[in-house]
């Protein structure tokens, strides 16, 4: 586990205390608090045609228009969903098809005006390092539209998938637990099927109508174009990602990105500003912190067994607080009033909030003309520093990133 940067690891150093400003005689640099309003001046939510997207099919989902959509069944009044039982698990009411008994939108939305949920997510792909987009989604537990289902019966898992070209090679799937289905505890966000994105209906590049979202997991759990549910006595996932060496769980992790990791020249005697995101997972954010020491030639690779790692000098990086416009094109850029995880001031009760982002930011002055390694990493709220202890990549990319600098 990491400490912050310690009193004993201070006078090692010899500096005496951590006040801001105190290490201009290091090689390093002195960090201070950001003053300038531009940090915050980023946009919060992403608009949803700017999300970058992660979709297989051929032709995309996405791409279809007039008929063909209306024959995929991915238009508001043509969407259906079904949810069937298989293997030994039983639904006492399932809905299927070909007795007109599949959900439709109407009633999905007339289920979400009693049991919607509003909150903030960031879609993050665990083979990408920076997440995918931000923004603020709706939809309605997917307990309570299996509730619609019940009884159920020897069911050990869920599967689904959506549109696929109705072509079984293209099936995208993905599965939870039925515990997580079901017993999420209350307060927490559930696994939802979700129909609005930042205030309007869930575009179809975004997955619409209607897409999975697992506001916890990495996004291959968050199958777009819903139109299949299957409740099975199965107990293994069978996610397509499933095979591909990760965990097919994939809680989302805590870690820090620069906004761009290319390197960039600054000009002496002026202080500059270094820009990135955090993702907020499940062990939530405690702080982001940086290292800044000089080149040593190796192009930013350190190989996580070098002893520098130890004797690395992190100080802290600063948070921005919530954005009062949160951008993305939520109407009127105002977030409504019952977002999870806000109060009823309209103030979120902790900051920042798990499942999304954060952004911080760098402030660095006094630094002498050469050239840097800056390093940026997460701490979470256990105590586990990046990417300790877990050095493999294929659940989720935090490896420690590294920028080069040049002061002159
Ligand atoms: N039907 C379907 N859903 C899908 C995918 C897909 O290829 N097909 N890709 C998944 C993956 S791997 C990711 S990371 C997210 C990306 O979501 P986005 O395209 O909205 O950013 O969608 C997930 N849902
Ligand atoms: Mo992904």
């Amino acid at each position: 586990m990491s400490k912050p940067f310690s009193r004993r690891a201070a006078l090692r150093l010899g500096v005496g205390s951590l006040a801001v400003g105190a290490f201009s005689d290091l090689p390093c640099a002195a960090a201070e608090a950001p003053t300038e309003a531009s940090p915050t001046a980023r946009p919060f939510f992403t608009p949803a045609k700017d999300f970058q997207d992660v979709s297989r099919g051929d032709p995309l989902p996405h791409r279809l228009r007039g008929e063909a959509l209306v024959k995929a069944g991915l238009t508001p009044e043509t969407w259906r969903l079904e949810i069937v039982a298989e293997d030994k698990a039983r639904l006492g009411t399932p809905r299927k098809i070909e007795d007109g008994s599949a959900l439709d939108y109407t009633a999905l939305l007339s289920l979400g005006k009693k049991r919607g949920v509003r909150f903030l997510k960031a879609m993050q792909c665990n083979n990408i390092a920076l997440p995918l987009g931000q923004g603020l989604w709706e939809g309605v537990p997917l307990r309570d539209v299996l509730a619609l289902c019940g009884p159920i019966d020897e069911a050990r898992r869920l599967f689904y998938w959506g549109f696929h070209n109705n072509d079984p090679k293209q099936i995208f799937r993905s599965s939870l637990a039925m515990s997580q289905v079901l017993d999420s505890p209350p307060g927490e966000l559930p696994a939802l099927l979700a129909y609005k994105l930042n205030g309007a209906p869930l575009s179809l590049e975004r997955g619409g109508p209607v897409r999975m979202l697992v506001p916890w997991a990495h996004g291959f759990k968050s199958v777009k174009w819903l139109q299949k549910i299957v409740v099975t006595h199965r107990y293994d996932a069978n996610d397509t990602y499933a095979e591909q060496r990760n965990d097919p769980e994939s809680y989302l992790k805590t870690a820090a990105y620069f906004d761009s990791t290319a390197a960039e020249t600054f000009a002496k005697d002026k202080p500059f500003l270094i820009r990135g995101t955090a993702m907020v997972g499940w062990p939530g954010l405690e702080r982001v912190e940086f290292w800044l020491r000089p080149d040593t030639g190796t192009e930013g690779k350190l190989p996580l067994t070098d002893p520098a790692w130890q004797k690395a000098l992190w100080q802290p990086a600063v948070i921005d607080p919530p954005p009062s416009d949160w951008g993305g094109g939520l109407p009127d850029g105002v977030l409504p009033k019952d977002v999870w995880g806000f109060s009823a001031d309209g103030k979120p009760k902790e900051w920042p909030l798990r499942f999304s982002i954060a952004h911080w930011t760098l402030k660095l002055v006094s630094l002498k003309a050469g050239k840097y390694e800056l390093r940026v990493r997460t701490v979470d709220k256990n105590g586990f520093a990046q990417p300790e202890p877990r050095t493999g990549q294929r659940s989720g990319r935090n490896l420690v990133q590294c920028k080069l600098i040049t002061v002159e």
